[in-house]
């Protein structure tokens, strides 16, 4: 399959790719216009059995109805669970999808616009052709690509715009997560041909374009990139400020900071700088301040010889990240991390954007009191994090390195890719206030000879990207064997004890929780997180005295831990991130109910008791650490 993979692409498109240039997100503004193109695509799956018809048949040259039978397909959506067909649920291989546009005429007749299509994410390789012609290719889901298209669809002025993505799902040992192909030959077992995709991550590998496809419009100088890092001392706020430009080599670019009433409180000329900031309102974490989540607008005008202007309007948020020996400092005020770990994952739409389950997922991490959450296992929809920003919940921003445990994913292949997948998470998020540390990985087999290696390069690159956060990867390591934690800034913990270890032992916790923190924190010295911890309970299957898989179980296993966060939290421990927000999907198997059943709300987002516990416990935490607003009582439950 991989072979498919890549002999399709080396014959099309060559192998990809580097970061360069930004990738601010689209923002409409008086020099920028946006057109969305989601809706319904027409898509086919390639079901040939090398998965190479597409290419071989060039069905990217004509409209995909020319070409074979078509299904409607809505974008942004995973394809898996829209159709009936358990074929296409569990399909490995290239789909393609298209769309025709138009293009606005102003656009076409304007040679001062540039035109830009962008694919916010698409699951896993991605090839773009626009009426034919390639464009662009991506490797990775979770993340932005995009391609000027102008010199291509001028010459079609007066016609449709035809959009073809082709999207291959399959995982290697060196794409992030990795996978491997599995040819399974026995034909007394198994069809000729027959073959699976393996991978050791626990979530359904939901495949297709997942957010939003459009088309933006800038100048043909214009702003390439905006990069701030904030800093105060007593009352005064400090952003420093660069700013890339494309398309002018003497720009003149003037910079007005205003604050959520609009007045101006700060302006700076120059494509580099510093505003300083009188009376700062700095941001602040949900729970933490009165007024969290203060976001100032910076507003970069540029101005290019040829008289051609372009303006950007990027949110800000003043604030410091600093970690000591056994703290985690925001504004140098201890932040404790009392959140969850979520999931892109809901019913029908598979990983597919969805407003309305982002805001209701926010409601429900506000109402139980949470004031973090971190992107396992894999970036989250920009629109997540300009949410984080605005209403102060901190972020744990994590690249897809899941489910790496294959000594061959250690090698130089997997790690350049790794770090370009750190590079564009790096310069996608990196101005969000509310991210305030990157993780690189998640239970990686850190034990391994090569990890060391691995994990120093890795942390160390990401350190010269971004100074200004810390780094880690999430453990389930043993603390005497992991070879990458002298690199990390913060120790990450996930455990299971009475679930994979002990199971069924619910007073077991006490005494394995305790020893797992003492000796993290006595090998290291660093701040400790439990990133993970958590059990299942099938919702509304009960039993008492608790049994696995009941509700008293799962609420059994939080009490237990959270006795011994309680002693540690005032020392060294830092912060609790439950295993999960949401029950989610997985791939199929015997430890699994039609999924991971270890949410606080089940997939639909309605509460299981133990939300009920989290919330009390939360919400405490928050009144005993915190200045809670004065809008929000201590609820009653
Ligand atoms: C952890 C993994 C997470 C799994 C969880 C579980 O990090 O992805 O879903 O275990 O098994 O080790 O529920």
């Amino acid at each position: 399959m991989w072979l498919v993979k890549l002999a399709c692409l080396a014959a099309v498109c060559g192998r990809c790719v580097s970061v360069s240039g930004g990738m601010l997100y689209p923002r409409e503004s008086p020099s920028r216009e946006r057109k969305e193109l989601d809706g319904l695509w027409s898509f086919r799956a390639d079901f040939s059995p090398d998965r190479s018809a597409g290419f071989t048949q060039g069905w990217f040259k004509r409209p995909l109805a020319e070409t074979g039978p078509v299904i409607d397909m809505a974008v942004p959506s995973s394809f898996n669970d829209i159709t009936q067909d358990a074929e296409l649920r569990d399909f490995i291989g290239w789909v393609w999808y298209e769309k025709e546009v138009w293009v606005p005429t102003r656009w076409l007749q304007d040679k001062g616009t540039r035109i830009v299509l962008r694919v916010e994410s698409a699951h896993y390789y991605s090839v773009v052709w626009v009426n034919g012609v390639k464009v662009t290719q991506h490797e990775g889901g979770h993340l932005p690509f995009e391609a000027d298209i102008d010199g291509v669809i001028r010459k079609d002025v007066g016609l449709p715009c035809r959009i073809t993505i082709a999207v291959n799902n399959t995982l290697d040992l060196h794409t992030l997560p990795p996978g491997t192909i599995q040819y399974l030959n026995d034909h007394t077992k198994y069809p000729a041909g027959y073959f699976i995709q393996n991978y050791n991550f626990d979530f359904f590998n939901y495949a297709g374009i997942h957010r939003s496809v459009l088309l933006y419009t800038t100048p043909k100088a214009y702003i390439d990139d905006i990069t701030v890092d904030t800093n105060f001392s007593d009352s005064t706020g400090f952003v420093f400020y660069n700013v890339s430009v494309v398309g002018s080599a003497k720009p003149t670019v003037k910079i007005s900071l205003s604050g959520k009433d609009g007045r101006c409180v700060s302006t700076a000329n120059g494509i580099s700088g510093v505003l300083k900031v009188p009376d700062v309102n700095l941001w602040w974490p949900y729970l933490m301040h009165e007024n969290a989540g203060y976001l100032y607008t910076m507003e970069v005008q540029l101005t290019a010889e040829s008289g051609e202007s372009d303006v950007y309007m990027l949110p800000v948020g003043i604030r410091t990240v600093k970690v000591t020996s056994n703290q985690f400092l925001i504004n140098n005020k201890p932040f404790y991390f009392h959140g969850v770990n979520k999931h892109e994952d809901a019913d029908v739409r598979g990983k597919g954007f969805d407003w309305p389950l982002i805001v209701k997922d926010f409601n429900l991490m506000k109402w139980m009191g949470a004031n973090s959450f971190r992107t396992s296992h894999y970036p989250y929809a920009e629109e997540i994090l300009q949410m984080a920003d605005r209403h102060g919940i901190v972020v744990i921003d994590e690249c897809p390195g899941v489910g790496i445990k294959d000594i061959r994913s250690f090698g130089n292949a997997s790690l350049a890719h790794h770090l370009i997948v750190m590079e564009e998470l790096v310069r996608r998020d990196k101005n969000h206030p509310s991210v305030v540390m990157w993780s690189v990985a998640n239970e990686p087999a850190a034990e391994m000879p090569p990890a060391g290696f691995y994990f120093k390069q890795l942390v160390a690159h990401t350190k010269s990207l971004d100074p200004a956060r810390p780094v880690t990867y999430i453990t389930d390591s043993n603390f005497a064997r992991d070879l990458g934690a002298p690199y990390v800034d913060v120790i990450c913990v996930n455990s299971y004890f009475s679930w994979y270890h002990d199971p069924g032992h619910l007073e077991v916790i006490p005494i394995q929780l305790n020893t797992q923190f003492d000796n993290w924190y006595g090998k290291y010295q660093k701040p400790v997180i439990q990133s993970e911890y958590g059990a299942d309970a099938v919702p509304g299957l009960h039993n008492d005295p608790p049994m696995m898989f009941t509700e008293e179980y799962q609420k059994r296993v939080l009490q237990n831990y959270h006795k011994v966060f309680d002693q540690k939290r005032k020392k060294f421990v830092v912060g609790e991130l439950i295993w999960n927000f949401a029950d989610f999907m997985t791939a199929q198997g015997t430890t699994r109910v039609v999924g991971n059943k270890k949410g606080m709300f089940t997939r639909q987002r309605q509460p299981k008791a133990g939300a009920f516990i989290l919330r009390e416990r939360y919400w405490a935490i928050a009144n005993e650490t915190g200045v809670l607003p004065t809008w929000a009582k201590y609820p009653c439950l």
